[in-house]
């Protein structure tokens, strides 16, 4: 197993994943779920996504960035809730809050292609994500494409922190099993991911690399 992957097996109580669902899914009425498409193709993919935080992820026909604003809004994201920060300083280790929060809506068959984070300029700084809802798939590779993979099962209220070299391994999500929880109205599975993007000294918009 890579260095840095850690997997905080049913982390959540039951009681703070209701009370947390409502509140991310309260938000989306602000900053409404968006299909984001693959840069180049402008191929949608098949995962829905809106963010929290003064920086949001987006993707679209002309790249992946960081953005402040909500793409079809054209408003800033909501807030980053309070429980989400706690536990970001409880787990991550990082001595500076997440800037983004990343919200993954996955339905029956939606899928997430192997990847790498590569966007944030905070290189040090974990990644810590959040399952809620239906049971899904969880591949995680090394440094390199062609690298072995090991697969999880991750479940609602699952806490994985990705420090160390795992932050920087390719990884994915093989499928979602429908109908293995409750805790979505409709059903579906929902990820939350928290990121810091910029270095802590960096001011935001003057990437080195930027
Ligand atoms: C390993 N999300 O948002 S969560 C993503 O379930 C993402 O929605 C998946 O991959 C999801 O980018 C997987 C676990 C995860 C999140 C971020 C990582 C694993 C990671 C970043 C680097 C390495
Ligand atoms: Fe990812």
């Amino acid at each position: 197993m890579i260095e840095g992957f850690r997997l905080l097996a049913d982390h959540i109580p039951a009681t703070a994943q209701k009370r947390l669902i409502e509140e991310v899914l309260g938000l989306t009425a602000e900053a409404p779920f968006f299909r984001p498409t693959m840069p180049g193709s402008g191929k949608p993919m098949s995962v829905q996504m809106t963010n929290l935080g003064p920086l949001g992820w987006v993707s679209d026909i002309s790249g992946y960035r960081y953005e402040r604003l909500h793409p079809e809004t054209g408003r800033p994201w909501p807030s980053i809730p309070q429980a989400l920060l706690e536990l970001w300083r409880n787990v991550s280790g990082y001595d500076a809050d997440p800037q983004a929060c990343l919200v993954n809506f996955y339905s029956p068959t939606s899928r997430l292609g192997l990847h790498v984070d590569a966007d944030e300029t905070a290189k040090d700084a974990p990644v810590v994500s959040v399952s809620l809802g239906d049971r899904a798939l969880f591949r995680l590779g090394g440094q390199k494409r062609s690298d072995s993979t090991s697969s999880f099962r991750l479940a609602s209220g699952d806490v994985v922190v990705l420090g160390g070299q795992s932050r920087h391994a390719f990884h994915g999500i093989d499928r979602i099993y429908p109908g293995t929880s409750r805790l979505v109205p409709g059903g579906g599975r929902i990820n939350l991911t928290l990121r810091r993007v910029t270095a802590p000294q960096e001011r935001a918009g003057t990437a080195p690399d930027a």
